[in-house]
């Protein structure tokens, strides 16, 4: 196996002539030079295409984990330099994959030759010198957001800093100055997001879409339009929860810091949310206070139980281990980042790695020891569980049923892993503590769960606008706040700068992460936790199941991890699921109780915003 990326093994069969008919070798025009010849078959091409890329996409992991994990100019030098390679590799396949757009193929070869145009998500255009700049791009955006830092009471301050204060904080001023320093600081992202974008957007429509966002929103076994359309049905169906929740809070929170801070009614204002975007509002359950039972408050206990970051992993890796799934290589422990180093700056975004595209899986965290750090945890290592599950694939297919798979799966586990019964069982609540009722516990669930739509849909039909053309860099603040009032129903506390760059303020802007994964991944895990619990034969409220333990759930489950994304989605979802339709019922189903009891709490009141 070549070390690097290279055109060595497709040069040698370059005598080789194409007898392929309707294949041609220049059908791209101005070219600086042709590209080797192809291999004669479509096995050999996809074989070489596959090796080809496992080379690269190594090569540019393991830059990209020693930049992330000690960002430096040297680093992000040497990441760039492996993501030019690996933009550089991935354009030459995915052009020459399209010279096979009607030979017969197969339905896995077929398969397989779509995902050679989507190799990356982020394309580099041909013009000679593209790949480098845009690669460079990309290595100062990200190096630029993970060091990202304002000053907050004379002190300078990071994110995590400022999301933990943000958290805790019940004093709106400080709060307000949270929050918008942090939106402040990602102004200067904004040349090299627009910058990037062009060029990204030209990689796109040279390998046949519209725009970089329609590339994105390929990826899901369906048309990009009806992609768009699927999110808005979804959103339709799952606004008047979102919208019973909004208003519920929105009391709580006028009656907390009265009128003038929130108005009862219409939009709520933004930094009041305990969150950094509004995304998850699982910080506020002392403030919803939904009645007289109390709920006990699992940031004090994990600190009282002695639970430190690597304790959480472990507890993460031995519920999959309970289901049946094989522990972590040892190299996970040896390794992944778990705490945040005092001695260099790093890219304190949690994430998941599988550094040799097999068995070296990995996390990159700055654990706290907080609940949500902990539910976070057993989300990551949902992505190498899936990792390893399907590293017998070909490469090609090693990757989720969808990027919503992928981001669902962690989190369906730890359904199962939040519950106060849970937390007994694995020792950090004492036995007699209350577990509190179930209102309150689904109350918890949907403070940390329904933001995130709105707030997914919004963040990427920004995106999609920006990457269509149909927003300008000069209204980039006033259409991301346009979306947000629309979809999150908020408001910043104070107007923004209309030459701002607020939506840059979130991760996965300047990293170029597709969000709509998440909104699908929500959307996922409902179905998977109905169809395990229905699995294990678990009779009462689904909020209260837990599949921990159950090794016939783990085996139907690693059944489906294991397809990786040799089928498309509706096949792996039917798998384990019997239905091969994502949609929003299960997760309806799931909060009915709450909806319930949310319609007579705000009964009088003028929800909506
Ligand atoms: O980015 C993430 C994961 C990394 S794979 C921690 N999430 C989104 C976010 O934090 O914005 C998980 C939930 C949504
Ligand atoms: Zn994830």
């Amino acid at each position: 196996m070549a070390t690097k990326g290279s055109f060595k093994g497709l040069a040698s069969l370059a005598t080789m002539a194409i007898t392929l008919v309707g294949i041609s070798q220049h059908v791209f025009a101005a070219e600086p030079q042709p590209y080797p010849a192809l291999p004669v078959t479509i096995d050999a091409f996809l074989a070489q295409a596959e090796n080809d890329l496992d080379a690269a996409t190594q090569e540019s992991s393991r830059a990209e984990w020693v930049h992330a994990t000690n960002i430096t100019p040297d680093t992000e030098w040497l990441s760039s330099l492996a993501r030019e390679r690996l933009g550089t590799v991935g354009l030459r396949i995915a052009r020459q994959a399209a010279e096979f757009d009607s030979a017969n193929a197969g339905a896995a070869g077929r398969r397989k030759l779509d995902l050679l145009k989507r190799a990356t998500n982020v394309p580099p255009p041909y013009e000679a010198g593209a790949a480098s700049r845009l690669a460079a791009l990309q290595s100062s955006l990200s190096g630029d957001y993970a060091t990202g830092s304002f000053v907050y009471d004379g002190q300078p301050i990071s994110l995590g800093d400022a999301e933990a204060l943000l958290a805790k904080t019940r004093d709106p001023e400080a709060a307000r100055l949270l929050w918008e320093g942090w939106r402040d600081n990602a102004k200067r992202l904004k040349p090299d997001y627009i910058a990037m974008a062009a060029l990204a957007n030209q990689g796109a429509r040279e390998l046949g879409y519209a725009d970089m966002g329609e590339l994105w929103r390929s990826g899901y076994d369906r048309s990009p339009a009806q992609v768009e359309a699927d999110i808005d049905a979804d959103w339709d169906k799952l606004r008047p929860l979102y919208a019973a929740l909004h208003c519920f809070m929105r009391t709580k929170l006028s009656e907390k810091y009265g009128p003038s801070v929130q108005p009862r009614t219409g939009p709520i204002r933004a930094h009041l949310l305990g969150n950094m975007w509004g995304q998850n509002w699982g910080n506020l359950f002392d403030i919803a206070k939904p009645g007289p039972v109390e709920r006990p408050d699992i940031d004090t206990y994990l600190q009282k139980a002695n639970y430190d970051p690597e304790r959480m992993v472990k507890s993460a890796e031995n519920f999959y281990v309970s289901l049946g799934f094989d522990p972590l290589p040892a190299s996970f422990w040896t390794s992944s980042q778990f705490v945040k180093p005092r001695d260099r700056s790093v890219d304190c975004n949690p994430s998941a790695w599988t550094i040799d595209n097999r068995r070296d899986v990995r996390i990159k965290m700055c654990i706290r020891v907080t609940r949500s750090q902990f539910t976070t945890v057993y989300h990551e290592l949902g992505h190498d569980f899936y990792n390893l599950a399907y590293a017998d694939q070909p490469f090609l297919f090693r990757r989720g049923a969808d990027e919503g798979f992928h981001e669902g799966i962690g989190d369906f586990i730890a359904l199962s892993a939040t519950s106060p019964a849970y937390y007994k069982e694995i020792g950090i609540l004492p036995p007699d503590v209350a577990e509190g009722d179930d209102i309150g516990q689904l109350l918890q669930e949907a403070l940390d769960k329904l933001p995130l739509l709105p707030f997914a849909i919004a963040l990427d039909k920004w995106r999609w606008g920006v990457l269509a053309g149909k927003i300008s860099p000069d209204d980039y603040n006033r259409s991301w706040w346009k979306l947000v009032a629309e979809y999150q129903g908020m408001v910043p506390p104070r107007p923004r700068p209309d030459d701002g760059f607020d939506a840059g303020a979130k991760y996965h802007v300047p990293e170029n992460v597709p969000y709509i994964s998440y909104l699908k991944a929500r959307l996922y895990q409902y179905q998977f936790h109905e169809a395990a619990c229905r699995m294990a034969k678990w009779k009462g409220p689904l909020h209260r199941c837990s599949i921990y333990g159950n090794k016939e759930v783990g085996e139907r489950l690693r059944k489906m991890l294991a397809l990786g994304g040799s089928r498309p989605n509706s096949e792996a979802l039917a798998m384990f699921t019997g239905k091969s339709d994502a949609d929003p019922r299960a997760m309806l189903a799931y909060y009915r109780p709450l909806m319930q009891w949310l319609d007579k709490q705000n009964a009088g009141e003028r929800c909506g915003w």
